[in-house]
């Protein structure tokens, strides 16, 4: 995969509007604010393909990348953000089981969590959706550039407990769009599924 060529396609706000494909899809799902849209940008190098915002809630519509024409990069919006109106949520929920349910190549699911802190419900609620669906997934653990080495290093082996209900084979990958960590190996987990 050539991480030079890649171009914005498309941005869906309703599910009906989502077309059915066969091209093998990597798709970034997490919570509002967990640093999605920063991951994007930082694997294609790229300032602003992915928009990035201190406001949580910037994504809020499914936006398609494609890269050359071989494969489809998904930057899911997010969840969690408590402030978001019920109507919204909602619009969320349908949109999300309708792309996952409808049938399409999804190669990987990167899902991301904060590594500071332990997954919130909704993340489990995610992975467990995932893992339910029978689709495959890794977790990357985001802005771990936050921490200094004693809290990085008491995190990573407590994200591995709090993981646990997904089996010791589950790749768990500290990620920092600020500094690069995990860039490079993240980009050799995806050639490997495509
Ligand atoms: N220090 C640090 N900050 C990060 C990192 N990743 C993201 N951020 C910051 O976190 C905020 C949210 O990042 P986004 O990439 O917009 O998050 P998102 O998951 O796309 O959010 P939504 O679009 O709302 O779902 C921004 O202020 C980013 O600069 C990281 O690895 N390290
Ligand atoms: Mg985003």
């Amino acid at each position: 995969m050539n991480y030079n060529k890649v171009e914005f396609e498309a941005a869906f706000g309703t599910l009906k509007q989502i077309p059915q494909s066969d091209l093998p899809e990597i798709v970034f799902a997490g919570r509002s604010n967990v640093g999605k849209s920063s991951m994007l940008n930082r694997l294609f190098n790229r300032k602003n393909l992915a928009r990035v915002s201190s406001m949580p809630g910037k994504t809020i519509t499914i936006n398609f990348f494609k890269v050359e024409n071989d494969v489809r990069i998904v930057d899911l919006p997010g969840y969690g953000y408590a402030k978001v109106a019920k109507g919204e949520k909602r619009r969320w929920a349908e949109m999300m089981e309708g792309y996952f349910q409808s049938p399409r190549n999804i190669k990987l699911v990167v899902q991301l969590v904060d590594v500071r802190h332990k997954p919130s419900e909704d993340d489990y609620i995610m992975m467990r959706f995932l893992q339910e669906a029978g689709l495959p997934f890794i977790v990357a653990a985001t802005k771990s550039d936050k921490l200094n080495k004693t809290q990085y290093n008491e995190r990573k082996n407590a994200l591995r407990e709090e993981l646990a209900e997904f089996g010791d084979n589950l790749t768990i990958l500290p990620f920092s769009s600020e500094k690069g960590e995990g860039a490079e190996e993240l980009k050799k987990i995806i050639e490997s599924v495509l």
